[in-house]
C-alpha cells in the first residue's frame, strides 16, 4: 500500500462521511475547436451567428454583455468564404467590449492551457468624422482567471500584425485550478477585433489537495 504523505493523510481523514468526487485523469486535454459547426450556404459572408451560449465537449461559453439572440452582436464563426477565416473555423464575440466567459459545463475547476488568437479587421480601414483611420489592431487580449476560493489571476497577450495569421498564447501555471476564464472583446471602434480558436483545457493538474478542497468548499470552510 502507497504511504499518503503527511499533510494529505490528515486532510483526507478531516472529510470522512463527505462526498470526494472521482479526480479526473490530469493527462487528458481537451480542444474546444469550433469544427463541428456546418459551413453557411450562400449567399453569405461567411460568419453566421451562433446565439449567447455555445457547448462544447463539456465546456460552455457564454456572453455577458447583455447579448440578445437575433441581434446580430451574439457569437458568430467564421468560415473559409470569410476575408478572416485562417486555418480552421474560429468564434468572435460581436459586442464591443463585450465579455466571453468559458467555464465547465456543471462547474467545478479546470486548467486552461492555450489558445490561438487572432485580429479581426487586419489592416482594414474606416472613415470615422476627421478622416480615414485604420481599426485598432493589433487587438489585445485580457484574460481573467476566478477559481472558487475567489483568487483572480490575469494574462495579456497582443496579437502580431500578420492577418490572418493566428497566435497560440500559452497560459502557464497561473491558469491552473480556474473555475471560469473571461476575456473582453476589444474596443475596436467601430467593430470587434478579436477571433479566437483551439481553447485547449484540462483537468486541474496542481495541487491534489487544493482541487478536493475545490470541490468540496463548504464542506472543507464550514461554510
Ligand atoms: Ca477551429
Ligand atoms: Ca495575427
Amino acid at each position: 500500500m502507497k504511504r499518503l504523505p503527511l499533510v494529505v493523510a490528515p486532510l483526507l481523514l478531516s472529510l470522512q462521511g463527505c462526498h470526494i468526487p472521482t479526480l479526473p485523469d490530469p493527462g487528458e486535454r481537451t480542444t474546444i475547436d469550433f469544427n463541428g459547426l456546418p459551413t453557411p450556404s450562400p449567399p453569405s459572408d461567411g460568419t453566421v451567428s451562433r446565439g449567447c451560449s455555445y457547448e462544447e465537449d463539456g465546456f460552455t461559453l457564454d456572453h455577458l454583455s447583455s447579448c440578445v439572440a437575433g441581434s446580430g452582436s451574439e457569437f458568430k464563426s467564421i468560415h473559409p468564404s470569410n476575408y478572416r477565416f485562417s486555418a480552421s473555423v474560429s468564434l468572435f464575440n460581436n459586442t464591443q467590449l463585450g465579455i466571453t466567459r468559458l467555464r465547465q459545463k456543471g462547474g467545478g475547476s479546470f486548467a486552461m492551457v492555450s489558445i490561438d488568437l487572432d485580429g479581426l479587421n487586419g489592416s482594414a480601414t474606416f472613415v470615422p468624422p476627421g478622416g480615414l483611420i485604420p481599426y485598432p489592431e493589433p487587438a489585445t487580449f485580457t484574460f481573467v482567471g476566478t477559481r472558487q476560493d475567489g483568487t483572480v489571476v490575469m494574462s495579456l497577450f497582443t496579437t502580431d500584425h500578420n492577418f490572418p495569421g493566428r497566435q497560440t498564447h500559452a497560459f502557464g501555471a497561473a491558469f491552473d485550478r480556474v473555475a471560469a476564464v473571461t476575456w473582453m472583446q476589444d474596443n475596436g471602434y467601430p467593430r470587434p477585433s478579436q477571433q479566437f480558436d483551439n481553447i485547449v483545457v484540462g483537468p486541474a493538474t496542481g495541487s491534489r489537495v487544493a482541487l478536493l478542497m475545490d470541490v468540496q468548499p463548504a464542506a472543507a470552510s464550514g461554510r
